[in-house]
C-alpha cells in the first residue's frame, strides 16, 4: 500500500515528465525555487510576461500624455484628465460633445481642478461652460451627474439668475456665474 505522500511525489514525478515532453513547463516554472524562463523568482512565465506587457502600457501611456501636455492639448488633475475642442455651443451641444467622447462637461470639485479648468478658460480666452446646472423645479444647483455640490466659486453677487440663467459659466478669473444656456461657450470636458 502506497502512502498518500508517495501518490503526491508520482503525480509530481508524471506531471514534470509531461510537460517537459510537450514543453509546457513554463505554467509551473513559478513553483518556489524554480525560476521562470527570464529568472523572476517565483513569478511563472505567464504572470512575468503580463506584468512586461503592463509595463510596457504603462511607459506609452506615461509617453502620451507627456506629449499630450507639452501641446497643451490636456490637463491631468488627480485622476481626472481636462481637454478642449476649442470649441463654443451653447451647453446642451457642449455637454454632447463631451459625451460623445467619453467624458462629460467639467465640474470643479475643489480649488485645484478649478484652477485647471480656469487654466483652459485662459488658454482659449473664452468664458465656459461648466458641467452644473439648475435643477428644473427647485432650482438647486448640482453637477450634470446629478450630485449636489459641496464646492463652489461664485463671482460677488452671482447666482443672480433666478428661474432665467439655469446653466453655469466661467470667468476668466475662474469665479462663475449663473447664465442663460443657450449662449455660445467654450467647451471643456472632463476624463
Ligand atoms: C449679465 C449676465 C448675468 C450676470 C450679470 C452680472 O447680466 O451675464 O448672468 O449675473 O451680467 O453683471
Ligand atoms: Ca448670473
Amino acid at each position: 500500500m502506497l502512502s498518500y505522500s508517495s501518490y503526491i511525489l508520482i503525480a509530481l514525478a508524471s506531471l514534470l515528465v509531461t510537460c517537459h515532453a510537450l514543453s509546457k513547463c513554463q505554467e509551473i516554472s513559478g513553483l518556489p525555487g524554480v525560476p521562470g524562463r527570464d529568472g523572476r523568482k517565483g513569478l511563472p512565465d505567464s504572470l512575468a510576461s503580463n506584468h512586461s506587457a503592463l509595463a510596457s502600457l504603462k511607459h506609452r501611456l506615461f509617453q502620451l500624455e507627456a506629449v499630450l501636455s507639452l501641446n497643451g492639448k490636456i490637463r491631468k488633475v488627480g485622476e481626472k484628465i481636462l481637454a478642449s475642442n476649442g470649441k463654443k455651443a451653447d451647453f446642451a451641444s457642449a455637454l454632447q460633445s463631451c459625451e460623445e467622447a467619453g467624458g462629460t462637461l467639467a465640474a470643479p470639485r475643489n480649488e485645484e481642478e478649478n484652477k485647471a479648468i480656469m487654466d483652459i478658460v485662459k488658454q482659449y480666452n473664452q468664458y465656459a461652460y461648466l458641467g452644473i446646472r439648475k435643477e428644473e423645479t427647485s432650482g438647486q444647483v448640482r453637477s450634470v451627474n446629478g450630485l449636489p455640490l459641496s464646492y463652489s466659486n461664485w463671482h460677488q453677487h452671482e447666482p443672480n439668475g433666478k428661474g432665467d440663467e439655469k446653466c453655469v459659466e466661467m470667468y476668466t478669473d475662474g469665479t462663475w456665474n449663473d447664465k442663460k444656456c443657450n449662449m455660445y461657450r467654450l467647451t471643456i470636458c472632463e476624463f
